[in-house]
């Protein structure tokens, strides 16, 4: 049975008027009770606004860059009655996984149907600081997360033996009693801080704001080096050949309006090396007990633009061939730049090609985008002196830097990969045929 409810912006308590920065649902999606619905932007702190029941959006009446304040519709479900979810709780604001501002959101008090942000006091000693990207993500009610604000526990971590992995008050409460009672050992410590420098004693400084995008890919990038044990793997490939097919092929493909760049060739040449690999395109599970591996291959490229790094996903480029992934390159590139792409383009991906051939440079390491496995960094294309049938003849080799993560990927099958994608970037008839 379903019954229809309005979901409204509750009280955002020191901001009258906020911005919708993401819708993340569609009319004839199903959400879980607390799944995030919209995002809203203010100058402090992003927040999700999680739906209060489980059910179907039937109507949304917000877009991105609507402003609403306290009461305005933002949607209404048609939500599951019948088989109510474990503690119901009223709608609350969730801070956004990307940004993190409880302690000044709580300057006032909370509002009633908020979820209130609680100064950490009381600490036990021995618990692990609170990731906030992972708090906020983590599968809980507000009293719940209002406990562990107050035990300082890091939800992150703590297990959850609710309905789908839903963590409870007594899970929060038995993570911090193992801890104490040292049957479970505390993650390592907080990373070192690097010394706080007063630079303007030392001349004129100016502070430039970083942007929204650069506040969101920063931790994640963070988040991965730190998480991650990456190993570099460096090798090259001979695109001689590919190289002159190219230049053949790009007058007709221009005349489709279609930039044929490198970067298509190699974006091919990975997904027939991840056919061969699968390992690269996998995922490891959260507990690290399982890998997860994924029969698609949706591949993300890093892009560069003026707001920041990018990834967009090219989705089953399997199924594609050259001109249209040529097509999506250009076409998703152009859209980053524009600020255009929606959330949903940047997700999903299988692995990562990062590519800063077209400005320069030799090798690089490139940081895996987590939770993927591995990410190829491509440099720039340099003639060089390769010996061949007794002479050096002149070859155009292509820089390859692929990074993986060690706890999936060995060093010999590192370079196995590597190797392969090598063969096949020099086997251009391998890349057009497909
Ligand atoms: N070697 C030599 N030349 C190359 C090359 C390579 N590896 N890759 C591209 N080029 C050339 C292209 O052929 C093109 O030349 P022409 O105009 O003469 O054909 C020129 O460089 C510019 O290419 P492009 O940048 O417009 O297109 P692309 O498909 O290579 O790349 C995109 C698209 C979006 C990936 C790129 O614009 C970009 O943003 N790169 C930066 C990615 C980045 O920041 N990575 C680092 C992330 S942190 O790990």
């Amino acid at each position: 049975m379903t019954q229809r409810l309005e979901v409204l912006i509750p009280d955002l308590g020191d901001f009258d008027e906020v911005e919708i920065v993401e819708v993340l649902v569609a009319v004839g999606d199903t959400v879980g009770i607390e799944d995030p619905l919209v995002t809203l932007e203010t100058e402090k702190a992003a927040m999700e606004v999680p739906a209060p029941a489980a059910g179907t959006v039937t109507e949304i009446s917000v877009d991105v860059g609507s402003m609403v304040s306290q009461g305005t519709l933002v949607l209404v479900l048609a939500a599951d009655v019948g088989k109510p979810e474990a503690e119901p709780e009223p709608p609350s604001i969730e801070p956004a996984p990307e940004k993190t501002a409880p302690p000044e959101r709580s300057a006032k008090p909370a509002p009633a149907n908020s979820a209130p942000a609680v100064p950490v006091a009381t600490r036990p000693a021995g618990l692990p600081p609170i990731n906030e990207a992972g708090f906020s993500k983590a599968h809980a009610s507000p009293s719940v997360r209002k406990l562990a604000r107050e035990l300082g526990v890091d939800l992150a971590r703590v297990n959850g033996t609710g309905q789908k992995n839903r963590v409870m008050q007594d899970d929060v409460k038995a993570f911090v009693k193992a801890i104490l009672t040292g049957q479970a050992t505390a993650p390592a410590a907080a990373l070192p801080k690097v010394p706080v420098v007063d630079f303007a004693k030392y001349g004129d400084i100016e502070l430039k704001k970083l942007t929204r995008i650069q506040k969101i890919s920063g931790p994640r990038l963070h988040a991965s080096w730190v998480n991650l044990p990456h190993v570099t793997q460096q090798d090259e490939a001979d695109i001689t050949d590919l190289e002159i097919r190219r230049k053949s092929m790009k007058e007709s493909a221009a005349t489709q309006g279609i930039k044929l760049t490198p970067l298509a060739f190699i974006i091919k040449a990975c997904v027939i090396a991840l056919q061969e690999f699968p390992l690269f395109n996998t995922s490891l599970s959260e507990d690290g007990k399982n890998l997860v591996y994924k029969n698609y291959f949706h591949i993300g490229f890093a892009a560069d633009t003026p707001q920041g790094l990018l990834v967009p996903v090219i989705r089953d480029a399997e199924k594609k061939n050259l001109y249209q992934i040529a097509g999506e390159l250009a076409d998703l590139s152009a859209r980053g730049r524009d600020g255009k792409l929606t959330a949903e383009e940047m997700r999903g991906g299988t692995f990562t090609v990062s590519s800063l051939g077209g400005i320069g440079g030799t090798a690089f390491t490139p940081i895996i985008n987590a939770p993927e496995v591995a990410i190829l960094g491509v440099s720039r294309s340099a003639y060089k002196p390769v010996f061949q049938d007794g002479d050096f003849v002149p070859r155009l080799i292509l820089p390859l830097s692929l990074s993986y993560d060690h706890r999936v990927v060995d060093g010999a099958t590192g370079v196995r990969f590597t190797t392969f994608l090598a063969g096949i970037l020099g086997n251009v008839d391998k890349l057009v045929d497909v």
